[in-house]
């Protein structure tokens, strides 16, 4: 390190040391992190009581004793081939409703509560299965284009994987997010049907000018090879616009769960548009009202028609910390984070309210924001210790702003489960708990 640098180092500790010491005074628990901090913390802790300096050294001292895994080796390197999160995280895992009558068509739900950051690990990416999870043999596997095209072509995954590839984050949600739990206790509860990844595959419009599209061209009717059969009408302007067939997923081979060894991405669009394990496109001139756009994935209208064809995930957010079953350890400095999100594009800003929804102040985006994926706010803020409601709201950048639950149900009614964006308002009670503030 160079001189200035470490002077900006020392600068970076001692504003940290500043900050700790003033929470440290207030509540006393926090003792340890201000000395090890660095030597600055150490120097300037004039300010603090002989009482809690004791206290601190004691902890420091504590701190200090060699534990017994830094006096032997560890485990064997090459012992763990495929990595996995350490055993103590052993309770971080996909939300499964244990009221379901079966699991062959059923969800998981991404544990958005103990996540940082904006990329979902594949192993806790959610899942929405509507007759289980096939095992496919990517080399038996083929992928047909046909219809509406000049020549009808059968891709292996080798043939799809010569084609050019490109990489790009997106999020994928149900449109049945929350569905059943719009008063979850948890954010996995109430969101958990939203994860974000980067994927890697060909551009759909590649393989369609591959096969040639006919004049008359107009839908792609894409099927899934699983049990379920999954089938859903696309437009053709979005499989030319930035649909992707995807074999990778955050760097690795797509798993089981997620389409293996190939599946449609639609960014922005409803989850259940991206047919996995997909076996079939076929060129249409029009859309084949399957039974997942016609029985299912429609909106109830207020005077009971079913509107179809409702693609596009309208922007939404949510608190994750602190959001329901957590606990905020007393007064003082909490910072509040969360997920955003548009199908539309860019996130362009998340809003934070204390009160009720009746005032908002911005929260700091983390950049870079990228368009369709998930965007991850925070807000700096001290509690109190008095009950408190505190919700996020999301805009994008057409402008369009994350409703309240009554707003939308007064346009929508009380019938439609599917497309639900409504701000989850998370209550905070004087001993910290946090619950839905509906529930
Ligand atoms: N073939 C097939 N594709 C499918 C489904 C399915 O059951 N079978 N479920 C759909 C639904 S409803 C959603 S929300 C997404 C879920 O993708 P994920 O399980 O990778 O999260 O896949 C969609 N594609
Ligand atoms: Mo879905």
């Amino acid at each position: 390190m160079d001189n200035d640098s470490t002077e900006d180092a020392l600068a970076v500790i001692e504003a940290d040391a500043q900050h700790t010491r003033r929470r440290f005074l207030r509540n006393g628990v926090t003792a340890v992190t201000g000395v090890l901090a660095g030597s600055a913390g150490l120097a300037t802790a004039t300010a603090q009581t002989g009482a809690t300096i004791k206290e601190a050294a004691a902890a420091t001292d504590k701190a200090l004793t060699i534990p017994p895994w830094s006096k032997q080796p560890g485990a064997l390197v090459g012992s763990r081939p495929y990595g996995k999160p350490s055993e103590f995280e052993s309770g971080v895992i996909r939300h499964l409703r244990k009221t379901d009558k079966q699991y062959f068509s059923s969800s998981t739900r991404t544990p958005l509560q103990e996540l940082d950051g904006i990329i979902t690990p594949n192993g806790l990416f959610y899942e929405r299965h509507h007759n289980g999870i096939p095992d496919i043999n990517p080399v038996e596997h083929r992928l047909v284009v046909h219809g509406l095209v000049d020549n009808a072509l059968s891709f292996t995954l080798n043939d799809i994987r010569r084609f050019p590839s490109q990489s790009r984050i997106y999020f994928l949600e149900c449109s049945g997010n929350p569905g059943y739990a719009v008063y979850g206790k948890t954010a996995a509860e109430v969101n958990g049907l939203v994860s974000c990844a980067e994927w890697t595959g060909v551009s759909l419009k590649t393989i369609l000018q591959e096969a040639g599209l006919k004049p008359e061209a107009k839908w792609v009717i894409a099927e899934g090879a699983d049990g379920a059969g999954m089938t859903r009408s696309i437009p053709l302007e979005k499989c030319l616009d930035d649909a992707m067939l995807v074999y990778s997923q955050n760097g690795e081979r797509l798993r089981p769960e997620q389409g293996y060894p190939l599946r449609l991405l639609l960014p922005g669009f409803e989850g259940n548009m991206s047919i996995k394990w997909l076996r079939r496109l076929q060129v249409a001139d029009q859309p084949v009202h399957s039974r997942e756009e016609t029985s299912k994935y429609t909106d109830i209208l207020p005077d009971g028609k079913a509107r179809e064809f409702t693609f596009v995930m309208e922007a939404k957010s949510i608190i994750t910390s602190p959001s329901g079953g957590q606990q905020v350890d007393g007064k003082g400095f909490h910072e509040i984070r969360g997920i955003a999100w548009s199908g539309k594009g860019r996130i362009s800003k998340v809003e934070i309210s204390l009160d009720e929804g009746k005032t908002w102040q911005p929260a700091q985006l983390q950049t870079p924001v990228l368009s369709k994926a998930l965007t991850r706010f925070r807000f700096p803020w001290e509690w109190n210790g008095e009950p408190v409601v505190i919700q996020s709201r999301a805009t994008d950048e057409t402008g369009y702003t994350q409703p309240t639950l009554e707003s939308l149900v007064a346009v929508r009614g009380v019938n439609n489960t599917y497309h639900n964006n409504a701000i989850t308002p998370w209550r905070i009670a004087s001993d910290g708990k946090v619950t839905h503030a509906r529930a």
